[in-house]
């Protein structure tokens, strides 16, 4: 597998809720446009659950595996070890870094830091990597926490913070940019893909704005 920090440069992020088509359309557009990473977050209003939300799981991992990109479940360690996945993103408020580490070994962890002290404890604890936001407002995550704009991941590198960042949180083709000159890694985005007409269209259009 790449670096981490190649597998982050477009790390598109979903589960059936964000998506206006069926999904496996949906992830299948995105990997054509150029997608480095998938996350499978289940969440939110009519999300999936129990076997649904498995059956959907491992279809987008056969599709990733089609194409070879990673695939990453988000908080829900019982499902990435049951499917073998390539990591773990967890949140502030899941289960603690040393735990999922026992259990999954060395495959990815990722964590979201919101702060300059959040993203200190997590590498300590042994993230891989961190999801750095909200980068901008978004209507995709209700408990999203305030803005903090892509000053933080710049702030984050002025500290020495030198772990691989992903920049999250209403990320768009016109603000990618931006959050890269800031300091990070790459983009991690739901709607901007997921609610697209076009999603391998719009994933196009993001990677060129990053390379
Ligand atoms: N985490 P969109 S913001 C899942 O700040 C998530 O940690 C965030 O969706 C954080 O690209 C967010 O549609 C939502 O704005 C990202």
């Amino acid at each position: 597998m790449h670096p981490i920090k190649d597998l982050l440069t477009l790390y598109f992020v979903m589960g059936s809720p964000n998506c206006k088509e069926n999904p496996r359309h949906v992830l299948r557009e995105a990997i054509e446009g150029g997608i480095t990473l998938f996350q499978y977050r289940e969440k939110g209003i009519d999300c999936l659950a129990d076997r649904d939300k498995v059956e959907l799981a491992k279809d987008l991992q056969g599709i990733c595996r089609e194409f070879n990109v990673p695939f990453i479940v988000n908080d829900d360690v019982d499902l990435a070890i049951e499917l073998d996945a390539d990591g773990v993103h967890i949140g502030q408020e899941d289960i603690s870094i040393e735990d999922v580490r026992k259990r999954i070994g060395n495959k990815i962890i990722g964590v979201s830091a919101h702060s300059i002290e959040e993203a200190l404890i997590a590498i300590d604890k042994g993230a891989d990597y961190l999801g750095v936001g909200p980068m901008y407002a978004t209507a995709t995550k209700l408990d999203a926490r305030k803005v903090q704009g892509p000053q933080l991941i710049r702030k984050m590198r002025e500290a020495s913070i030198t772990i691989p960042i992903v920049g999250i949180g209403g990320i768009t083709q016109s603000t990618v940019t931006e959050v890269i000159n800031n300091g990070a890694d790459g983009v991690a985005i739901i709607s901007a893909i997921s609610q697209s007409n076009f999603p391998k269209i719009a994933t196009q259009d993001i990677m060129l704005k990053i390379k």
